[in-house]
C-alpha cells in the first residue's frame, strides 16, 4: 500500500519563492486549496548535503561510500576511490545523461526527417529548403544541380554519422573554428559518434575502470561536445528544415494567456513534432465545431517550457510559463488538457492534475507517468493522438467542475532570433554578415556577448536570478542571447522588447536603437544552445576577435539550473572555450584537484572554464571581468575606454 506522504510543515512567505506574480497568485491559491507543489517540497526537504557536494558513490555493492566534503582527502571509498575519482565519475554521469537526452531528441528529429524524405511520412514536409541547402553545404555536400530530395538524402546519410559513427570526426566539426578544433585534436576530444562517446563514458565510470580525474575529464568533454556540436545541433538544424527557421515575432507570455471561455490545451516538453500536429488538430473544422457545441468560444492552444519555445517563434502561439510554472498553470482550474512528451516533466504534475480534474496525457514511448493517461504519438499517423487529446479536452471543458482563477497578467516579448536572422538583421538581406556585430564589439559600443540560459529551480527565487543578472549585463553594454526557460523569465520581466533598450548601457542602447532589436535576444529552446555555438563560430570567422572561441569577449551562465542537460550544456560550452558560470549549487567540493581542473586547469589547455556564484550581481561582475580580460588580450580595451570617457554616455549609464 502506498505510504501517506508527510504533510507540509514549514510555511514561508510565498513572495520569497518566486518573482513571477502570476505564479505567486497560483501558489497562494494552491495553498488555500491544500495542494502541494515543488516549491513546498523544496522548502521542506533540504538538499542532501553529501549529494550536493557529490561526495558519495554508489557504483558498486561494496558501498555506497560516503566521503567527508569538509576534509575531502581524509577518507577513500571501500575500493580506495578518492574524492576526485568519485566526483569526476558523478559529474561524468550527469554529462552522459544530459547529452543522451539531447542526442535522443536529435535522433528522433533525424528519424522523422528520414521518413519524410523517403515519402513514408506525409503529414510533415521540408518547410525551409534554403536552410536545407545551407546545412548541406556546411558539411561539405555539393548542392549545385541537385534536387531537394537528393540533397536531403545525402544530408540524412551524413548526419546519421553524428550518432552512429565509431571512428572519425562528427560532420559539424567542419563548423568549428580552426584553432578551437586544433585544441580539441591536441587533447583527443573531437567527438566520434555520440552513441560511442556516451557508451565509453559510462564504461569508464564503472567501478574499477578510469580512476584518474585528469583522464576522465577528457571523455567528459568529448561526450559533451558530441552533444553540443552533434546531438543538439542536429536537433536544431533538422527542426528548422522541417518546421521552419525562426524569425522575430511578438508573442504573449504568462498565465494570462489562458482563456476562461475556451478549451485550453497545454503542450509541455521538448520535441516540436507533437506541437506541430496539435496545431493542425486545433484548427480542424470538425473539432472547432465540437468545441463550440460544447459552449466554448474556441480552442486555445498554449505552450510551456521548451515545447512552447519551439512553437511560439514558428507560429506565434502564446506561452504560459517556464519550468517552475508547470504545476501552477493547472492550479488555475482552466487547463482542459496537459499534454507532455519528454524532459522536464515533473512527476508531481499527475497529482496536481488530479486535484483540478485536468487530464494529463503522456504521448512519447520514452515517458510514461503513473497516474497519467498514455496516448501514444506516432509520426506516421500523428493526428490520431492529437485529435483524441482535443476531443478529451473538449469533454473536460463541458464538464468543468472546479472554480477557475486565471491571473490577469500577460506580457509581450519579441523572440525568434535564430543565427540566420541575426545575420540578416545586422548585415541586411544582400550583405548578411556578422561584421556589424564584430565592429561594434571592436569599437566598444558592445562590450561583449553573454549567453544566459537554462532552467528555473525552486531552491532559488523563481526568475529573480535570471532577471537581475541580465539587467546587470545589459546595463554594462553586454548583449545577451537567451535560450530555454531563462528567456521566458526575461519576457515576463519585459526585457525582450526593443523598448527595453532604455535599460541598456549607452553603447548597447545605441546599437539596439539603430537596428531596432531588443538588448536581450531569445534564440530558442534549451536544445538550441547550438545556435549560440554557431553564432560564436561565425564571430571568429568574421574576424577581428581572435582565432578561437576562447578568444572572444564572451561568457555564459545558467543561473537557476536544475537538470543534467544543463551540466552537459555547461561542459560543452566550457570545452568550446567559453567561461560558464552556474548558480544555485555546484556539485563538486571546492579546493579539490577536480574542482581546480574545472575552474582553472581547462582554461590553461586552451579551452574555457567553469565559474560559480549564487548572487546575480556577483555573477555579472565575474562575467564582465572575463569579457574585459578578453578585450585586453585582443587589444580592443582602449576603444572601450574612449567610449567610456564620453560624459554624455556616463550620464546615460548612471540614469540606467
Ligand atoms: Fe565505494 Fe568504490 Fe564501490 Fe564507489 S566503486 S561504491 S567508492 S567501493
Ligand atoms: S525546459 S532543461 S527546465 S531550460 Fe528545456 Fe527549461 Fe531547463 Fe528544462
Amino acid at each position: 500500500m502506498e505510504k501517506k506522504r508527510e504533510v507540509v510543515k514549514k510555511e514561508v512567505d510565498l513572495r520569497e519563492l518566486t518573482s513571477c506574480d502570476a505564479t505567486l497568485q497560483m501558489l497562494e491559491k494552491a495553498r488555500k486549496d491544500g495542494v502541494e507543489t515543488a516549491f513546498d517540497r523544496a522548502v521542506n526537504m533540504k538538499a542532501c548535503p553529501i549529494g550536493a557536494d557529490s561526495a558519495c558513490c554508489k557504483h558498486c555493492a561494496m558501498g555506497p561510500c560516503r566521503l567527508n566534503a569538509k576534509d575531502p582527502y581524509s577518507k577513500v571509498g571501500v575500493c580506495g576511490a578518492t574524492i576526485d575519482t568519485i566526483m569526476s565519475r558523478n559529474f561524468a554521469r550527469m554529462v552522459a545523461a544530459g547529452s543522451a537526452a539531447h542526442t535522443d531528441h536529435g535522433m528522433a528529429m533525424l528519424d522523422l526527417f528520414r521518413e519524410v524524405v523517403n515519402g513514408r511520412i506525409k503529414d510533415y514536409d521540408i518547410k525551409d529548403p534554403i536552410k536545407l541547402e545551407e546545412v548541406a553545404r556546411s558539411v561539405g555536400i555539393e548542392t549545385e544541380g541537385k534536387d531537394i530530395k537528393e540533397i536531403a538524402t545525402e544530408l540524412y546519410n551524413e548526419l546519421e554519422r553524428t550518432y552512429t559513427q565509431v571512428e572519425g570526426e562528427i560532420p559539424f566539426a567542419k563548423r568549428v573554428p580552426k584553432k578551437t578544433l586544433e585544441a580539441w585534436r591536441k587533447h583527443g576530444i573531437v567527438p566520434r559518434g555520440s552513441m560511442r562517446e556516451i557508451m565509453e563514458l559510462m564504461h569508464r565510470t564503472h567501478m574499477g575502470v578510469d580512476q584518474d580525474y585528469r583522464n576522465i575529464i577528457q571523455q567528459i568533454s568529448r561526450t559533451a561536445l558530441a552533444d553540443g556540436w552533434g546531438g543538439s545541433m542536429v536537433a536544431t538544424e533538422i527542426s528548422d528544415i522541417l518546421f521552419g527557421t525562426p524569425s522575430p515575432i511578438s508573442i504573449e507570455v504568462n498565465l494570462g494567456v489562458l482563456k476562461e471561455n475556451q478549451v485550453n490545451i497545454i503542450i509541455h516538453g521538448h520535441e516540436p513534432n507533437l506541437f506541430e500536429s496539435m496545431i493542425e488538430s486545433v484548427n480542424e473544422p470538425s473539432l472547432v465545431n465540437a468545441a463550440k457545441q460544447a459552449g466554448a468560444a474556441g480552442i486555445n492552444l498554449v505552450g510551456m517550457c521548451c515545447s512552447g519555445l519551439e512553437a511560439f517563434v514558428r507560429h506565434g502561439i502564446p506561452h504560459a510559463g517556464n519550468f517552475m510554472t508547470t504545476e501552477a498553470v493547472m492550479v488555475t482550474g482552466a487547463v482542459d488538457a496537459m499534454t507532455v512528451d519528454v524532459q522536464c516533466i515533473q512527476q508531481a504534475l499527475a497529482k496536481v492534475a488530479e486535484c483540478y480534474g485536468t487530464p494529463l496525457f503522456t504521448t512519447n514511448p520514452r515517458c510514461h507517468i503513473e497516474g497519467a493517461e498514455h496516448i501514444e504519438f506516432n509520426e506516421h499517423d500523428p493526428k490520431a493522438c492529437t485529435d483524441e487529446i482535443v476531443i478529451r479536452a473538449i469533454s473536460r471543458f463541458k464538464n468543468r467542475k472546479h472554480p477557475i482563477e486565471i491571473p490577469n497578467i500577460r506580457n509581450i516579448g519579441v523572440h525568434g532570433f535564430s543565427h540566420e536572422y541575426i545575420n540578416y538583421m545586422l548585415g541586411g538581406t544582400f550583405r548578411a554578415s556578422y561584421t556589424p556585430l564584430n565592429d561594434n564589439i571592436i569599437n566598444g559600443r558592445i562590450r561583449g556577448v553573454a549567453g544566459v540560459v537554462g532552467c528555473t529551480n525552486p531552491r532559488v527565487k523563481q526568475d529573480w536570478v535570471h532577471v537581475e543578472l541580465v539587467k546587470e549585463l545589459i546595463k554594462n553594454d553586454v548583449l545577451v542571447l537567451q535560450t530555454g526557460c531563462s528567456q521566458i523569465a526575461l519576457a515576463k520581466a519585459g526585457l525582450t522588447t526593443p523598448e527595453a533598450s532604455h535599460l541598456a548601457g549607452p553603447g548597447l542602447k545605441e546599437v539596439c536603437e539603430a537596428v531596432g532589436m531588443p538588448p536581450v535576444l531569445g534564440i530558442g529552446a534549451c536544445v538550441d544552445n547550438s545556435r549560440i555555438l554557431i553564432a560564436a563560430s561565425e564571430m571568429v570567422r568574421t574576424g577581428g576577435l581572435g582565432e578561437s572561441i576562447a578568444d572572444l569577449p564572451a561568457a555564459g551562465a545558467a543561473p537557476e539550473w536544475m537538470s543534467e542537460k544543463a551540466i552537459a550544456i555547461g561542459q560543452y560550452f566550457v570545452a568550446s572555450g567559453v567561461y560558464t558560470v552556474f548558480g544555485v549549487t555546484f556539485p563538486i567540493v571546492e579546493e579539490t584537484k577536480f574542482h581546480k581542473l574545472l575552474f582553472e586547469g581547462l582554461e590553461k589547455q586552451g579551452l574555457g572554464k567553469w565559474g560559480f556564484a549564487t548572487d546575480p550581481h556577483e555573477m555579472a561582475q565575474m562575467m564582465i571581468a572575463h569579457i574585459d580580460k578578453k578585450r585586453k588580450a585582443l587589444g580592443i580595451d582602449k576603444a572601450r575606454e574612449r567610449i567610456l570617457v564620453d560624459m554624455a554616455d556616463r550620464r546615460a549609464l548612471d540614469v540606467a
